[in-house]
């Protein structure tokens, strides 16, 4: 099984709040369904959550009562972009369901509490996609916090055991230095711990969640020598359907376990 992250900023325009990007949306689904890959999906936030989460600081769990409404509103923000993305995985013909985090777990001091996974597991058992999401969760520490999508990817790796992590995102991998701002920046195509320290942060834009090294941190505790983590650009027209039909393409592979 391959388990694949859309990430907010292919599946949104992250500058723009609570714009959906129908149309990549719809393409990777499509990719999706034709590799015949057994799949599944989890997706991030993008201007649906991170926008008004920012704002409000809901990472930083509760402080004011004036947060509150932002709690509700960004959870019903992201279940709005979850529905269009299951409309999106059903039209390919992928029976899909949605999975909300912040209705069916908790967190503890920013940690998921993840033993109770029945409900994903009756859905995937039935051949039905269990779809979560980045979502605003309740904390027993902190009132609330963000889940990532990366969180939520790690503990569906314990649980499931998948052969591969991919994580789709605008870029097409890591490069050692910020693309945008350096035209020599290198992609670096395998990334190790090692190789991360040397990375430059100002590569990684930073959103509530942490950005690409929080990513790429979250990516190499999920690779082992049996599980490659693979960052790719999902922009670039048929490179999902490539890698998820085993061809190698432009992207960062995490290595772990060495
Ligand atoms: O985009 C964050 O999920 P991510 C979701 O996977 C919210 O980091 C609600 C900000």
């Amino acid at each position: 099984m391959i388990l694949i992250k859309l990430g907010g900023s292919i599946i949104t325009d992250k500058t723009q709040y609570k714009t959906f990007n129908a149309a990549a949306t719809r393409r990777l689904c499509k990719e999706i369904a034709d590799s015949g890959a057994s799949a599944m999906i989890v997706h991030g936030g993008g201007s649906f959550g991170h926008v008004l989460a920012k704002e409000h600081s809901l990472q930083d769990g509760f402080r004011d009562p004036r947060q509150t409404a932002a709690v509700a509103r960004v959870q019903h923000d992201m279940r709005c972009l979850n529905l269009m993305v299951i409309d999106e995985l059903l039209s390919a013909g992928i029976p899909a369901v949605s999975v909300p985090p912040g209705s069916c777990f908790m967190m503890e001091d920013g940690r998921l509490i993840f033993d109770d996974p029945e409900v994903l597991l009756s859905a995937s058992r039935l051949g039905i996609m269990p779809v979560m999401f980045g979502d605003v969760v309740f904390d027993r520490l902190k009132g609330f916090g963000i889940c990532s999508g990366d969180q939520l990817m790690e503990a569906l790796c314990g649980l499931y055991r998948p052969e591969r992590a991919v994580f789709v995102s605008d870029v097409d991998g890591l490069f050692d230095k910020d693309p945008k701002a350096n035209p020599d920046a290198r992609l670096l195509a395998e990334v190790t711990r090692e190789l991360l320290g040397g990375v430059s942060s100002d590569s990684a834009a930073a959103d509530v969640t942490g950005g690409v090294r929080a990513k790429m941190e979250a990516m190499l505790r999920m690779a082992s020598p049996e599980r490659d983590c693979v960052l790719v650009n999902g922009s670039a027209e048929g490179r999902l359907y490539s890698l998820l039909k085993g061809e190698r393409v432009i992207s960062t592979i995490a290595r772990g376990g060495l």
